[in-house]
């Protein structure tokens, strides 16, 4: 230790050479290991930090109002939520990272995907790889390479001297991953409810490294969303009822994602060509014309699925389905769903007689919940057709 080390002694090589005097100095080699990695940031909480027990009451008003419609895991593991430390034994230090996912900048401000209504408008974070892969493959990573410095930091009082423990994580645990985050000062929570950073807008996803080092936490940075509501006036399906609330059953990405059966008429009209997922109330905000492409190739869109036509997904089998959705986020829907979401885009897109032909091909073909949605996408291509 620097303060017992007598005035007049030399230094031991080991000590001389070892460029970590504090905790401090070990989170800044995490995080250039993070940013190297391809992780945008990086920011540290305690297991114990008071902020997950804050959100606990705000978590069951929200399912006490009925807002997470079928996200029944919502319900569940909520000691877990309010003490992370349960998920990972021996655990002390949580590591949030967010990651850059765009690969082409759109146009500030803009809604352009309501410019190509006979077009299929995924959701950006789903047209490459899934990146709940990407993420924990890469924080398994950090994870070796922190360990591999652990005989470097046994002098500091981080607990490299206990039995080194990690897991990574994203999006796949109870964990209150944006609140965790804003609390490491990654961003702060806009009225929409997701992250955005000052530096790089909202276009990011987040995730976790538990880890059984003890380092000091970092602090949250001030809100700047100011006097704006442009999220809140632009969502198609009025899903954000009020800054920081979000009504997820209204929402357009649960209803095309996470939604099983068939959607409620009153959204249909609203979603629009949207058949997974929604960026609008991401695309209005103004932080996001400072957001940043991604580094990481796995996003590139796959399959042309940053520009495909409606039809042309309505024309895929099963087998095509599976085959172009390998990997990648958009299997979690299922092939009928995404066929229900695809009868509703149709439904909403210009009057052609070939839509009502390929709408009409499928009819009997996979269901009574599809059939709803394809007699009602036929009603509507009629009467736009007079
Ligand atoms: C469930 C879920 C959804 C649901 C519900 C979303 C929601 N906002 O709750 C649905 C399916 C709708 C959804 C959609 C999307 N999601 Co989502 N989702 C989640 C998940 C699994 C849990 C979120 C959660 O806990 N919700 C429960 C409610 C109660 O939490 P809450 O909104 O934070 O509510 C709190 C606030 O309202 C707060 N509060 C109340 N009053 C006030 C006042 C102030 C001032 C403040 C600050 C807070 C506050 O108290 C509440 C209780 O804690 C997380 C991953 C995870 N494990 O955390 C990803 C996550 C939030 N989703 C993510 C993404 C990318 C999306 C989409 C953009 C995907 C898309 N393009 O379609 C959309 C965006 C929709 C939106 N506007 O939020 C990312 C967000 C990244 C970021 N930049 O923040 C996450 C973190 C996944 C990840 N690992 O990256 N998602
Ligand atoms: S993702 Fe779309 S539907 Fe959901 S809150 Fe944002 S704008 Fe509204
Ligand atoms: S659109 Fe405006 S209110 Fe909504 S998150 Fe962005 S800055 Fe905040």
């Amino acid at each position: 230790m620097p303060d017992s080390t007598p005035p007049d002694s030399t230094p031991s090589q080991s000590f001389a050479t070892n460029p970590f005097n504090d905790a401090q100095d070990v989170k800044n080699w995490i995080r250039e290991q993070a940013l190297a990695l391809g992780f945008a940031d990086c920011g540290f909480i305690g297991v114990n930090h008071p902020v997950f027990e804050q959100q606990m009451q705000g978590l069951r008003d929200w399912l006490a109002a009925g807002y997470h419609g079928q996200l029944t895991f919502m319900e569940l593991n909520h000691d877990k939520r309010a003490n992370p430390g349960l998920l990972v034994e021996g655990s002390r230090t949580i590591v949030s990272v967010r990651m850059d996912y765009l690969e082409a900048a759109p146009k500030p401000r803009r809604i352009e995907d309501n410019h190509r209504p006979n077009h299929a408008i995924i959701a950006r974070y789903a047209r490459g790889r899934d990146y709940h892969k990407t993420m924990r493959s890469r924080l398994k990573k950090l994870a070796q390479q922190i360990e591999t410095m652990l005989p470097q930091w046994q002098h500091l009082d981080v607990n490299a001297d206990q039995p080194f423990v990690f897991r990574p994580f994203s999006d796949s645990a109870p964990i209150f991953e944006r609140p965790l985050a804003d609390a490491a000062g990654l961003g702060w929570t806009g009225k929409h409810t997701l992250l955005i950073n000052r530096q790089s807008g909202s276009f990011f996803v987040l995730g976790e490294l538990f880890l059984s080092l003890a380092l000091p936490d970092d602090s949250p940075v001030s809100a700047h969303c100011g006097s704006c509501s442009a999220c809140i006036d632009i969502c198609p399906t009025q899903a954000i009822i009020g800054p920081y609330k979000l009504k997820a059953d209204a929402c357009i990405s649960y209803l095309t994602i996470e939604h099983d059966g068939v959607i409620d008429k009153k959204y249909r009209r609203a979603i629009g060509n949207r058949v997974f997922g929604c960026d609008d109330c991401q695309l209005i905000c103004p932080w996001n014309r400072y957001a940043k492409l991604s580094p990481i190739d796995d996003f590139l869109a796959r399959h042309k699925l940053d520009d495909s036509l409606l039809i042309e997904l309505w024309q895929w089998s099963e087998q095509t389905f599976l085959d172009k959705t390998q990997g990648s986020p958009i299997r979690r829907t299922g092939y009928v769903n995404f066929l229900r979401n695809l009868a509703i885009g149709i439904g909403n897109a210009p009057y052609t007689a070939d839509n009502i032909i390929a709408l009409e091909s499928r009819l009997g073909t996979l269901g009574d919940v599809l059939d709803e949605h394809i007699h009602w996408a036929i009603a509507e291509q009629r009467a736009k057709a007079s």
